[in-house]
C-alpha cells in the first residue's frame, strides 16, 4: 500500500492573557476545518494548536491576581480547551510553551544558533526614562530647554544599555529575499508578499532582540540563565518541538514537516514569513510550504483584542444556535485574508437565510415529498429523465466536489461554501420548475417524479458530505432523515458518482435543522446573554455594581456595541487633583492617593506601582470615576477609579499612563 500522503496544519499559539475570543475562534475552526477536509479526502493530517504562555504580561496579570504565572495560564488554558470542544474542534496536539518537551527544543535551538554564531551578545541601546522604565530612541524623546526629555512623563532621559541577545537577521536577508521571490505561494495572500519584500527586506533587516533580563517568566537560556529567551524563538518553535524535533522520539517531526500551511492573522505575517524562515535556514531545516494571512474580524470597524475589551465571545452564540451555524457563518461570511465586521444580526441572517431557508428548507420538502408520493421509501431510477432539466443539475453536482476542492486548496473556505450553496439553491429551483406536487397527481407521472426526488436527494447527500468538514454535526442529521446509515455512503469517495442512492432507503421527517429565527427576539436575547455568558476573568478594577436593568427595551434597541446616552452618565466622572501618594505597605502594586474633589477629599488605591513612582504624580488633575461603591484592598477602602489608558505592546508587554486633564480645571470638574 502506497503511504498516505500527509497534511500538517497549525494555527497560531495564542497568548492566554485573557479568554479567547472569537477571533481565536475564527482561526482555530477554520484550521480545523481544513484538517478535516483534508482527511476526508484520505490525507494523513496532523492539526496542531496551542497557547504562548510566556512574558512580561503573563507575569504582571499573575501578580494582580495574586497567583503564580502557571496557574494564571493554567485556568486560561482550561477554559481554551473547552471552548474547543464546544466548537467541535478536533486538533491533534495542543502545544503550551511551558510544557516540558518544548522548553528543552528552545533552549537547544538557541545554543545551537549561538555556537554557530548567529546569536550574539549585545546591548539594547536607547535614551531611557527611569520612572516610565521605556526606552525611547532619538527621534521620540523631546527637547526642553536643551535637555532631552521623555515624550510621556516630560523628565530628563539619559543614555542607557540593557544586555541581550541578538540574532543576526541582516545576514540572511538576501537568501531570503531571493526564497520569496522565487516562491510566490510561500506568503497568501500574494499582496502580504509585496509588503514584507518592500517594507522590511528591502529596507535591510535590523538584528534581532532575542533576550531579556528584565522579567523572568520565560525559557532560561540555559548558558547565561540571568536571561530568558525572547518571545518570538519561544513561540515560533512551537511548530517543530511539537513534533519532537531534535528528540530521541522524532518521527512525527519525520512524518509531518514541514508544514503544509500556518494560518495566521495578518498582524503576525512578520514573524512567520521572515524571521521564521530564517530560524528555520539557520537550523538548516526546510521551510514551510505556505503561511497564509487571514483578516480580522472587527467589532465596530476596530480589531477585536483583549486589551480593547471589544469582544465577542462564541460561548453564548453556541449556546443558543450550536456551533455548526457560528462554523458556518464565520467561514462563509467574509473570504478568507480579508477584514470583516462581526454582528450579530449578520449572524443570524445569515442562519436565517442559507441555514433555515436554503439548507433546511430544501432537506425537508425532498423528504416530506418522498413521505407523501412514495411512503417513505426511495423509489428506484427510472427511464422518464427530463434532459434539460435533471441533467444540469446533476452535472453541476457531479462536478461539485472538485470545485469545493479547488477553492480549499486556496484555503478560500467562503467560496467552497458558495459553491455548495449553488447547487443547494439550484434544487430548491428545480423543485419549483418540475412541480413535483403535479407530478403526483397522476399515475403515469409517477417515473418522472421518481427521477425528480431522488435527483435531489442525492443532490442532498452529495451536500451533506461536503459540509461536514465546516459544520461536522449537521451532515448526520441530513443522514438520518435521508434514512442513509451506510457509511460508504458518507464518504469523499462516495462522490465520484451522481446517483449512489439506493432504492429502499426509508426516510425519516426529523425536526428543522435550523429552525428559522425572529431576528429581533434573538438580538434582544443575545445582547442580554453575551455578558452573562462570557467566561469572566478577575479584572483588575473595581467593577461598578451591577443594577437591575429597568430600560431593558430601550437597550436593546441600540445598535450593537453602544451604550445610551443616559446609562453612559449614570458613571460620574470627575477631575480629582492628587495631593498625595504613596506606596501601599506589602503590595507591589497599589498607590494610595489623597484627592482632592472640590467639595471633599477622597482615597482611591490603584494598581499602577509598576508604572509610576509615587511622587509623579503629585499635583496632576487626573480622572476618576466618583460613584463607585466603596472597595477594601489590603485593609484600605478604596472609593473609586482612576482612569488609564493601556497600551499592549508587540512583545505582549503593558504600558498604562493616567489620564490627565489638559490646563488648570478645578477639582471636583465634570467629566463628560
Ligand atoms: O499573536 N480577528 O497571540 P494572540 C481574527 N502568541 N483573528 C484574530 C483576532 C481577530 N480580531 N484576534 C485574534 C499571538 N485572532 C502570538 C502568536 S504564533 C507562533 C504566536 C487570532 O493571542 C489570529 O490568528 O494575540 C491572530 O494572529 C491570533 O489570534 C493572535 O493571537
Amino acid at each position: 500500500m502506497p503511504e498516505k500522503k500527509t497534511y500538517y496544519i497549525t494555527t497560531p499559539i495564542y497568548y492566554p492573557s485573557g479568554n479567547m475570543h472569537i477571533g481565536h475562534t475564527y482561526t482555530t475552526v477554520a484550521a480545523d476545518t481544513m484538517a478535516r477536509f483534508k482527511k476526508m479526502q484520505g490525507y494523513d493530517t496532523y492539526f496542531l494548536t496551542g497557547t504562548d504562555e510566556h512574558g512580561q504580561k503573563i507575569e504582571r496579570k499573575a501578580e494582580e491576581k495574586g497567583v503564580t504565572p502557571k496557574a494564571y495560564v493554567d485556568e486560561i488554558v482550561a477554559n481554551a480547551k473547552d471552548l474547543w470542544k464546544l466548537m467541535e474542534v478536533e486538533y491533534n496536539d495542543f502545544i503550551r510553551t511551558t510544557d516540558e518537551r518544548h522548553e528543552k527544543v528552545v533552549q537547544k535551538i538557541f545554543r545551537q544558533f549561538y555556537e554557530q554564531g548567529d546569536i550574539y551578545k549585545g546591548s539594547y541601546e536607547g535614551l531611557y526614562c527611569t520612572p516610565c522604565e521605556a526606552f525611547w530612541t532619538p527621534t521620540q524623546v523631546v527637547e526642553k530647554d536643551g535637555v532631552k526629555c521623555c515624550p510621556d512623563c516630560g523628565r530628563p532621559v539619559e543614555p542607557m544599555q540593557e544586555e541581550s541577545y541578538f540574532f543576526r537577521m541582516s545576514k540572511y536577508q538576501d537568501w531570503l529575499l531571493d526564497y520569496l521571490q522565487t516562491h510566490p505561494d510561500f506568503i497568501q495572500p500574494a499582496s502580504r508578499a509585496n509588503e514584507m519584500i518592500n517594507n522590511f527586506l528591502k529596507p535591510g533587516l535590523q538584528d534581532l532582540c532575542v533576550s531579556r533580563t528584565s522579567f523572568k517568566w520565560g525559557v532560561p537560556v540555559d548558558f547565561d540563565p540571568k536571561h530568558v529567551v525572547y518571545v518570538w524563538i519561544d513561540a515560533l518553535s512551537n511548530y517543530i518541538s511539537a513534533l519532537g524535533y531534535d528528540t530521541p522520539d522524532d518521527h512525527l517531526f519525520r512524518k509531518y514537516w514541514p508544514a503544509d500551511v500556518h494560518l495566521v492573522g495578518k498582524e503576525i505575517v512578520r514573524f512567520h514569513t521572515i524571521y521564521w524562515p530564517i530560524m528555520l535556514h539557520a537550523l538548516g531545516l526546510p521551510l514551510p510550504k505556505q503561511v497564509f494571512a487571514h483578516g480580522w474580524l472587527l467589532f465596530g470597524n476596530d480589531k477585536m483584542s483583549k486589551s480593547k475589551g471589544n469582544v465577542v465571545y462564541a460561548q453564548p452564540i453556541v449556546a443558543r444556535y450550536g456551533a455548526d451555524a457560528l462554523r458556518y457563518y464565520l467561514l462563509r461570511e467574509m473570504p478568507f485574508g480579508a477584514d470583516g465586521n462581526y454582528t450579530n444580526e449578520a449572524f443570524l441572517t445569515r442562519v436565517n437565510a442559507d441555514l433555515a431557508n436554503d439548507l433546511g428548507n430544501l432537506v425537508s420538502r425532498t423528504v416530506a415529498m418522498i413521505e407523501k408520493y412514495f411512503d417513505g421509501a426511495l423509489p428506484a431510477w427510472t427511464d422518464a429523465v427530463d434532459k434539460d432539466m435533471d441533467l444540469p443539475l446533476q452535472q453541476h453536482c457531479a462536478q461539485l466536489p472538485a470545485l469545493v476542492s479547488e477553492q480549499m486548496d486556496k484555503l478560500q473556505f467562503s467560496q467552497a461554501l458558495t459553491e455548495i450553496w449553488k447547487v443547494i439553491g439550484e434544487c430548491n429551483k428545480y423543485i419549483d420548475a418540475t412541480q413535483p406536487w403535479v407530478l403526483g397527481r397522476s399515475e403515469e407521472s409517477r417515473p418522472r417524479l421518481a427521477n425528480v426526488l431522488l435527483t435531489l436527494a442525492e443532490c442532498v447527500r452529495y451536500a451533506a458530505v461536503l459540509i461536514s468538514p465546516f459544520m461536522p454535526r449537521t451532515p448526520e442529521r441530513i443522514f438520518a432523515q435521508l434514512g442513509i446509515a451506510d457509511e460508504a455512503l458518507k464518504t469523499w469517495d462516495s462522490l465520484d458518482t451522481f446517483g449512489k442512492l439506493p432504492a429502499g432507503l426509508k426516510v425519516c421527517k426529523g425536526e428543522a435543522l435550523f429552525p428559522r429565527l425572529d431576528i429581533k427576539k434573538e438580538l434582544e436575547a443575545l445582547a442580554a446573554e453575551a455578558e452573562a455568558n462570557a467566561p469572566k476573568l478577575p479584572e483588575k478594577k473595581a467593577e461598578p455594581e451591577k443594577k437591575p436593568e429597568k430600560k431593558e427595551k430601550e437597550k436593546s434597541a441600540l445598535p450593537e456595541g453602544c451604550v445610551s446616552a443616559d446609562d453612559f452618565f449614570k458613571c460620574q466622572l470627575r477631575v480629582a487633583k492628587v495631593i498625595s501618594c504613596e506606596h501601599v505597605k506589602k503590595s507591589e502594586k497599589l498607590l494610595k492617593f489623597d484627592l482632592d474633589l472640590g467639595s471633599e477629599r477622597r482615597t482611591i488605591l490603584s494598581g499602577i506601582a509598576k508604572f509610576y513612582e509615587s511622587e509623579q504624580l503629585i499635583g496632576k488633575n487626573l480622572v476618576i470615576i466618583a460613584n463607585l461603591p466603596p472597595r477594601k484592598m489590603m485593609g484600605i477602602e478604596s472609593n473609586g477609579m482612576i482612569l488609564s489608558a493601556v497600551e499592549e505592546k508587540e512583545d505582549g508587554s503593558e504600558y498604562l499612563r493616567v489620564l490627565t486633564v489638559d490646563g488648570d480645571v478645578a477639582p471636583g470638574s465634570e467629566v463628560g
